[in-house]
Order: C-alpha cells, then structure tokens, then sequence
C-alpha cells in the first residue's frame, strides 16, 4: 500500500538524505521518496509500519511529522 506523509523542517539535501535513511531504517518500508520541495514522503507499506517509532525516529532527527 502506498502511504504519504509530510515531514516538517527539511531545507536541504543533506536533510533529505537524513529522512530517507531513518524511514529505510525502519520496519515495512520500502520504496522511499522523498520531496524537498513539499516535504512529501510517498513509501510502499510492505508490512504494517509502527507510525508513532516513526514519529519518534523523525523527531530524534531534528524533523517533525505534519
Ligand atoms: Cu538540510
């Protein structure tokens, strides 16, 4: 299933990458894109996803999930 969310406070490439790598750290996601411009991630759900671990690993990163 494809899902979407907004990450908050990206301004660059580097924080693109960070996002990137939290989510594909994480469990049932894959396919990851991220968009600087309007801070949408778009990912496949391969296996239900623990939202708020995701929540949590954003945050640890500086960003925040809209
Ligand atoms: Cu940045």
């Amino acid at each position: 299933m494809k899902r979407s969310i907004k990450i908050i406070g990206m301004t660059c490439q580097h924080c693109v990458a960070t996002v990137y790598k939290v989510l594909s750290k994480l469990d049932g996601i894959k396919n990851i894109d991220v968009d600087l411009e309007t801070g949408i991630v778009t990912f496949e759900e391969v296996k239900p996803v623990d939202m708020d671990l995701l929540r949590t690993r954003i945050s640890e990163a500086g960003y925040e999930v809209g």
